[in-house]
């Protein structure tokens, strides 16, 4: 029936909304960016508790997201880019030191932005990974090449053993819900580029405006 199929979750689904994240001028929705980062969390719930440490940090950064598009000023929050532009133009960021906008829009987003790359390395081993391929290793891979280098040791060794209890990549296909491992792989090819030019345009607009190191 239809409730059942609502509730059955697929990582394409997932995957498909990060692809109404660009508009036609190559804007980042915010709303669609937020969206698929709450699939991405009931992705990670799924693959066990010891991933709410992990998922619970995206969840409060999705609700200061949310929280700022709903708000007053909500109007400015459609994209990114007017995000960045809004909050840079009133004084709303805190570009060198926590101080008076310790969870600003702009690095809020920056946090998720960085942990995108992570998952964008993660999925690409994941799709060219071979039947004997280990999922905590693609993951911790992918995860030392990108966001450790923004966490500090504590949470750096918290992440390595939630790795180490990921399900192996049957599991892994099992729960990604998307079909056969062929269906998997097709799938990823698709996703994995939408993933990473979103990532791309965010990283430009942070590069260009200075703020790949909001505090
Ligand atoms: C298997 C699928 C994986 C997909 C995405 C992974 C999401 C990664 C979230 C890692 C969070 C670890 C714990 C929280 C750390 C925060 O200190 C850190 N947040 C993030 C998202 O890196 C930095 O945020 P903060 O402390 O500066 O507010």
């Amino acid at each position: 029936s239809a409730v059942i199929e609502e509730q059955k979750f697929s990582l394409q689904e997932v995957l498909d909304t990060f692809k109404l994240c660009l508009s036609e001028n190559q804007d980042v929705y915010v709303e669609h960016y937020v969206a698929g980062w709450r699939g991405l969390v009931k992705f990670m719930n799924s693959l066990g508790n010891v991933f709410t440490f992990i998922s619970k940090d995206a969840v409060s950064k999705i609700q200061i997201l949310v929280n700022f598009l709903n708000g007053e000023n909500g109007s400015h929050y459609v994209t990114i880019q007017s995000m960045v532009k809004y909050e840079l133009d009133n004084q709303l960021v805190d570009l060198d030191k926590r101080g008076s906008h310790p969870e600003s829009g702009s690095r809020t987003l920056l946090r998720l932005h960085r942990a995108l790359r992570w998952l964008e390395l993660f999925l690409e081993r994941l799709r060219t990974s071979t039947e004997d391929s280990k999922t905590s290793v693609m993951c911790a891979d992918a995860y030392n090449e990108s966001l450790s280098q923004h966490h500090p040791w504590l949470i750096r060794k918290a992440a390595g053993m939630a790795f180490c209890v990921l399900p192996g990549r049957p599991t892994f296909f099992e729960v990604m819900n998307v079909g056969g491992a062929e269906r998997v792989v097709d799938m990823l090819g698709d996703a994995v580029p939408m993933i990473s030019k979103v990532y791309q345009i965010t990283e430009d607009l942070y590069a260009q405006n200075n703020l790949l190191e909001l505090p």
